[in-house]
């Protein structure tokens, strides 16, 4: 017999001959009531996962993971207000069927039945994904990626305070809402979460505030492998700046008092709280995980034995509340319910096509209040004596600066975060006198923690900032890449369009820096970035590209809500030369405010029928080398992609027209590099004689080897030579 039957079994035995287990009286300011309608939502809870099972028995539902002994739960949404924002664990249906409860209009059974069904009407994802959410009830789906909701949940308490100060148009939390957070006790070791604890802490050390409720579900295993017992109390009862209660998750009312507790403190001292609730996990971990192969029996049983619906029921009994042979008969009639909605819910429609899927990789747009610029006296008290210096041309690394400062004059929702990004400006001085412009409230110099930046901007990007965290250097980005990749591209996707985490991150990367680093400062792949979908990256050449492209980035993301990256390629930000030194040719004078260069739009020079497809510090070269090439008779045109995700099909092809010949100039890695695209493209699209001329399958050395594994001006020369004849 399966252990869900055993449980079903025991709490009608058991509750039927008074044989309730031991437990505290029940206490705390939790109403005769409000208890009950928290049973209620336990009971349903557990329905739907009986059903659950029920329905992926009969090949109706897709996947199982359980929220039976975390019923308690539902009595930390009581605690909590329907307007504050909620990251949940997997295991908290009983959470979302209780905050439905406070709702008007809202049906938690139908639409997690729906989501068990995976039916394209499941209002949370579209019948994506069986994942707890609902944008009227202020929960964002999660993915299952173990504590990598805990960052943003940071991100997201900290923009309440953010959005006071400079309440941005999209805004979506109240001022006085808390943000709360759920997960394992074994995901609290996960490095990210260990992130999100030391950030919370860190901030509030600083007494800015941050209305965050973490809530570790204890019930002592990580799918086989234990908790060491008492270790969750140990590390977390005395972090400086993280204040801890803790409750038992079997008693509705001890759990209630608690989350009251926390609730309130977060929300008066804008301060975080670790609420420590201990609870059991019946079932096993999901799907057919049989916890009986890796727990002695005694132990299962002794979880079983402590249902913490049996608890409730002693609860009621003892507080006047219900007798048990009603609250028997509540969950009966719960269960009977359930199963009579089950059997409309598989009859609704599922997602079949490839394009039903995909519907949702990108957001939808969004309306936004029409800007005129920034005025004449705004630039001038921004700019100063920069004014005047807009009139020569200028490197890259300055005329980014000036780029920013613009978009932030004229959109206030815009935040900038990152190591070093305030005071100091920029390890390349590329945000340098931003943080006296703008406050740092607008320029946050952050602590040494990258998926911490990312969950900064995801997190005030779902309460309507339009956020620019900033990624020092490319190869640090490894470390934080998941928040990008399972985090801010999925939430559109699993959320049908309807929470979104807009955002331009600028990464400074690629190689040629020539006094400096070796591989770690001259990161030079971007594969990890190329294959995510939804996400666009940009990768200017020059200062004037880079600031047409910053304005269409930040259009994209502020009005068409995209995730996008914005890579700075460093060697170029003090570039001043083209093909002689002194020649200054570089440099470029600052586009007008209001330019901007499109998304998919391709640069072109020249128009020989050789053309030399590249970008970045390639762009630089293949002009180097198409002056070369010219003296011997090769002409050439030397195509800038610009867009490297997606890749610019339509205006390539079309910069194409009338060539013979294209050799891809690619400074990223032979294997997984940009080149890789660009050969099957244009060998699908194309009839023309193709090549390309990549970087080594080597990281990058420093001294005078810093360029040998990538292309140069004269292996590309060779290269295009060697195609032509
Ligand atoms: C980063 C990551 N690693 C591994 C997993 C696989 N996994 C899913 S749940 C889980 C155990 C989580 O245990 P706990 O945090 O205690 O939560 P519980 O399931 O007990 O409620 C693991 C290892 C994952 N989802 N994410």
């Amino acid at each position: 017999m399966d252990r869900a039957t055993i449980v079903h079994d025991n709490f009608l035995r058991r509750v039927a001959a008074g044989d309730l287990p031991a437990g505290a009286k029940p206490s705390g300011p939790l109403s005769p009531e409000n208890a009950v309608a928290l049973y209620r939502a336990g009971c349903l809870s557990r329905a739907l996962d009986r059903q659950s099972r029920a329905m992926q028995k009969a090949g109706q539902g897709f996947y199982t993971i359980g929220s039976s002994g975390h019923e308690g739960m539902a009595a930390i949404a009581a605690a909590l207000r329907p307007t504050d924002m909620a990251f949940l664990h997997y295991r908290d249906a009983a959470f979302q069927i209780a905050r439905a409860d406070q709702v008007p209009g809202q049906s938690a059974a139908w639409d997690i039945l729906l989501s068990f069904a995976a039916s394209s009407e499941d209002p949370i994802s579209g019948g994506r994904h069986k994942v707890l959410g609902s944008r009227a009830l202020m929960i964002p789906p999660q993915t299952s990626t173990i504590a990598s909701h805990l960052p943003k949940a940071v991100g997201a308490a900290y923009s309440i305070g953010a959005a006071k100060r400079h309440g941005p148009e999209h805004r979506v939390l109240p001022d006085d809402a808390v943000v709360m957070c759920s997960f394992g006790d074994a995901s609290a070791n996960h490095s990210t979460a260990q992130g999100a604890f030391n950030t919370a802490a860190w901030t509030a050390f600083q007494s800015i505030p941050l209305p965050l409720v973490f809530i570790c579900e204890d019930n002592g295993i990580g799918i086989s492998v234990k908790t060491p017992k008492g270790w969750i109390v140990a590390n977390f009862a005395h972090r400086p700046g993280l204040h801890y209660i803790a409750c038992d998750g079997l008693d509705i009312f001890d759990t209630y008092r608690a989350a009251s507790q926390a609730a309130d403190y977060a929300r008066t001292r804008k301060r975080p709280v670790f609420l420590h609730i201990r609870t059991v996990r019946l079932y096993g971990h999901a799907g057919a995980d049989m916890p009986t192969t890796y727990l002695p029996k005694s132990e299962v049983e002794a979880d079983e034995a402590n249902d913490p619906l049996l608890h409730s029921v002693r609860l009621l009994r003892d507080a006047g509340a219900m007798p048990p042979d009603a609250a028997l008969k509540v969950y009966q009639d719960t269960n009977d319910r359930v199963a009579r909605i089950a059997t409309q819910a598989v009859t609704r429609p599922r997602l079949k096509t490839a394009q039903d899927v995909m519907a949702s990789l990108i957001p939808p747009p969004r309306p936004c209040a029409p800007t005129n610029g920034p005025s004449a006296e705004a630039r001038a008290a921004a700019f100063g004596a920069d004014l005047k210096a807009m009139a020569e041309p200028q490197i890259m690394s300055k005329l980014i600066n000036w780029a920013l400062t613009d978009l932030m004059l004229d959109h206030p929702e815009i935040a900038l975060m990152g190591e070093d990004v305030g005071a100091k400006g920029g390890v390349y001085g590329v945000t340098q006198k931003l943080i006296t412009r703008f406050g740092p409230d607008r320029v946050i110099d952050t602590l040494l923690d990258e998926q911490s930046i990312l969950g900064l901007g995801i997190g005030m990007a779902q309460n309507g900032f339009v956020p620019m965290p900033e990624i020092q250097f490319l190869a640090y980005l490894h470390n934080a890449e998941d928040q990008l990749r399972g985090e801010a591209a999925t939430l559109p996707f699993f959320s049908n369009g309807q929470f979104t985490n807009p955002m331009v991150v600028r990464i400074a990367g690629l190689g040629y820096q020539k006094g400096f680093g070796g591989h770690f400062h001259n990161d030079n792949s971007l594969a990890v970035l190329r294959d995510i979908p939804g996400l666009i990256l940009a990768v200017p050449s020059h200062g004037a590209d880079a600031v047409g492209m910053l304005r269409e980035c930040v259009r994209l993301a502020r009005k068409e809500q995209r995730l996008v990256v914005f890579l700075e390629p460093i060697a170029l930000y003090p570039m001043r030369d083209l093909y002689d030194d002194g020649d200054g040719a570089w440099m470029r004078r600052y586009p007008a405010p209001g330019t901007r260069i499109s998304l998919g739009e391709v640069g072109v020079t020249g128009d020989g029928p050789v053309a030399l497809i590249s970008f970045a510090n390639g762009h630089r070269l293949s002009l180097q080398a198409q002056a070369q090439l010219a003296e011997t008779g090769v002409e050439t045109r030397v195509i800038d992609l610009r867009w490297l995700s997606p890749l610019p099909e339509a205006s390539l092809l079309d910069a194409l027209r009338g060539c013979t010949h294209a050799l891809i100039v690619d400074e990223t890695r032979r294997s997984g590099g940009v080149a890789e695209g660009l050969m099957a493209l244009l060998a699908e699209r194309t009839d023309l004689r193709l090549a390309r001329h990549t970087a080594q399958d080597s990281f990058i050395a420093t001294g005078p080897a810093y360029a040998a594994t990538m292309p140069s001006a004269d292996s590309i020369v060779a290269a295009a030579k060697a195609l032509v004849t």
